[in-house]
């Protein structure tokens, strides 16, 4: 089979890809490992960036998010105890949207079938091969039956344990790596958020974050030492540890309930270099990957495709290659910026076991900086809610 792209993964970096080139006409097919109901079964990111609702209208699948997601104008840090509200749109002009990861996915896909573009999902042992010739192609074995695709391009949206990343020589790739010694123990639960913002909390037992999917289900999460089991989190060790490390009002108006999901991921800062290898092109977590106290995963995977569906449509439109040459650096520039402030962030929330009493005193000077200074609250502000694609 011939196919204009093959997009390797169907989360929302490959989705979100597939659906801006099929909009520009041109043909795609996405090869994903698991099944449909595994891939909306992962709960994840919960905030977009202006610059993602823009891409996803553009994508022509943002009525439901425009419907049911919720705009926020700040966020609240609580630092030991002291709350402090930054409000973007007053600082910048700009906000966020609170609409699930999940939520974006079911949207895409939902388009995506609606279109007639093909995904196979449950493809097993996906290999890439020439990809460094003009005639890539992909092989893979559906239901037990072997299939070839040849292609003009691959993009490996197959995220960090993927197989495009992985398909690199090693001597054409570079990784930056930081691994943290902790990692997040969220909690779904069908129970009404406690602000109405999203409150990040800084507190000497650990981090912990109160957000949100809807007025009705919240999503928490508190930092636990890396090599934590789920298993030996109850509800109510994790509902008496996150009013622990909140301030007291925030403790008092907490509702908690039964979890309807509750899972670990580990933090890590993650970059591969470059992002393109003759005719393929890493996007998304298969490219980089940072600690989620930014709230950047997701829209980086965003911003990345948004790149590439504008190098390739340039490619098909004008026989040009400028866009697909200039890939690599131009995205590379905005995920450092984003790797920064993640790293950030994670620095000055978390508890670090080899913290000293000089690193507690800088932690809390970075919040009094920040609740102090206009100028420090706008660059805040300006990542947050998300740097120019
Ligand atoms: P994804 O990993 O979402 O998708 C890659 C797809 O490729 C998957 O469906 C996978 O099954 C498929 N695949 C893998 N190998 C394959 C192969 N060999 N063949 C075919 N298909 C293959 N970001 C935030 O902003 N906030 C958060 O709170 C947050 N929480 C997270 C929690 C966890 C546990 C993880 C892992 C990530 C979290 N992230 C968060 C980041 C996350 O949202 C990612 O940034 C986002 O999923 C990136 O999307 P993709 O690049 O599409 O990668
Ligand atoms: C979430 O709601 O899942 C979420 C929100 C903000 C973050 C990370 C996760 O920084």
């Amino acid at each position: 089979m011939r196919i204009q792209v093959a997009i390797i993964g169907a989360g929302p970096a490959g989705l979100l890809l597939g659906r801006l080139l099929e909009k520009a006409g041109i043909e795609t097919i996405i090869l994903e490992r698991r099944s449909q109901d595994h891939v909306l079964g992962r709960i994840r990111a919960g905030v977009l960036e202006q610059g993602t609702v823009e891409l996803l209208d553009k994508a022509g699948v943002a009525e439901r998010l425009h419907a049911e997601g919720l705009i926020h104008d700040g966020v609240e840090f609580c630092f030991d105890g002291d709350r402090h509200r930054f409000n973007f749109r007053e600082l910048i002009g700009r906000t966020v949207t609170v609409y699930g990861q999940t939520e974006v996915t079911r949207d895409l896909m939902h388009a995506r079938d609606a279109s007639g573009s093909k995904t196979i999902y449950e493809a097993d042992n996906v290999t890439l091969h020439d990809f460094d010739g003009d005639t890539p192609r992909v092989r893979y074995v559906k239901g037990g039956v072997e299939h070839e695709l040849t292609c003009d391009f691959i993009a490996g949206c197959d995220g960090y344990h993927g197989v495009s990343r992985a398909s690199v020589p090693e001597e054409a790739i570079r990784t930056f790596e930081r691994v943290y010694p902790f990692g997040w123990l969220g909690i779904l639960a069908d129970t009404p958020p406690v602000g109405e913002e999203l409150i990040y909390a800084h507190h000497e037992r650990g981090f912990a974050l109160c957000s949100m999917r809807s007025p009705t289900r919240s999503r928490y999460y508190i930092q636990v030492p890396a090599g934590e089991k789920v298993d030996e989190w109850s509800d109510d060790r994790f509902w008496d540890e996150l009013r622990r490390r909140v301030d007291a009002e925030t403790a008092g108006t907490l509702i908690t309930g039964p979890s309807i999901e509750k899972s670990i991921a580990l933090l890590r800062s993650f970059v591969a270099e470059p992002l393109r290898f003759g005719r393929l092109f890493l996007a998304g977590d298969a490219a980089h990957i940072v600690p989620p106290t930014g709230a950047k995963g997701l829209n980086l995977a965003a911003s990345d495709v948004g790149a590439l569906a504008e190098a390739l449509i340039e490619f098909y439109r004008e026989r040009s290659t400028a866009g697909i040459d200039g890939y690599s650096s131009r995205v590379l520039a905005r995920i450092w910026k984003a790797e920064r402030f993640s790293w950030w962030m994670t620095s000055i929330l978390h508890t670090f076991p080899d913290t000293d009493a000089f690193g507690r005193r800088i932690q809390r000077a970075e919040f009094d900086y920040l609740r102090t200074s206009p100028a420090a609250a706008r660059s805040l502000a300006e990542n947050y809610t998300g740097l120019p694609f």
